[in-house]
């Protein structure tokens, strides 16, 4: 009897943890034209308000300075140029995105892997913020101390933009 239950039980396990179908295309439904770019950051984020989700990519990582970039959904379909891209380039690793300052926009943050003069000059962490839907050309906040930063995020300090936000968004290696 003892054996039946442990049958049991091994059949029940076994069912339990048998391996789901992913119900994912084998290849990409969407790709990017720009295919220069060393893509290493991105987050959904529905920059505008207008009910579909934007694609936020930051380019760069330890290869080439390069710019932000937003895709603006259109009605769910995903245009394959960006909408909106940084004037300024970096080396940029991930990105976060947040409404730093409670006015219902989402910002964008991303940590700058490196320095201009690449591996040796420390990197740093910016802030693009969102102005109607659209997010400014420069960052309006870069971090006074250099970091070799490959990620950020949000945390620790409110929902609000406050004196100390320095200290607030940390950048990790
Ligand atoms: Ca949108
Ligand atoms: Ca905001």
């Amino acid at each position: 009897m003892k054996k039946i239950y442990f049958l049991i039980i091994v059949l029940i396990f076994f069912s339990s943890t048998a391996p789901a179908q992913i119900p994912f295309n084998t290849s990409p439904v969407w790709t990017s034209s720009d295919n220069g770019a060393y893509s290493t950051g991105c987050a959904w984020v529905d920059l505008n308000k207008d009910g579909w989700l934007d694609l936020v990519t930051a380019d760069g990582n330890d290869m080439s300075r390069q710019k932000l970039s937003v895709y603006f959904s259109n009605n769910g379909t995903l245009p394959t140029v960006p909408g909106w891209q940084s004037t300024d380039i970096d080396y940029h690793g991930k990105l976060t995105v947040g409404d730093v300052n409670g006015d219902g926009w989402s910002d964008v943050a991303v940590s700058v892997y490196i320095g201009p003069a690449g591996f040796g000059s420390r990197g740093k962490v910016k802030l693009y913020l969102n102005s109607n839907g659209t997010l400014s050309s420069i960052p309006a906040w870069i971090s006074s101390d250099t970091v070799y930063t490959f990620s950020c995020a949000f945390g620790g300090c409110g929902r609000r933009w406050r004196p100390r936000f320095s200290s607030c968004l940390r950048g990790e290696l």
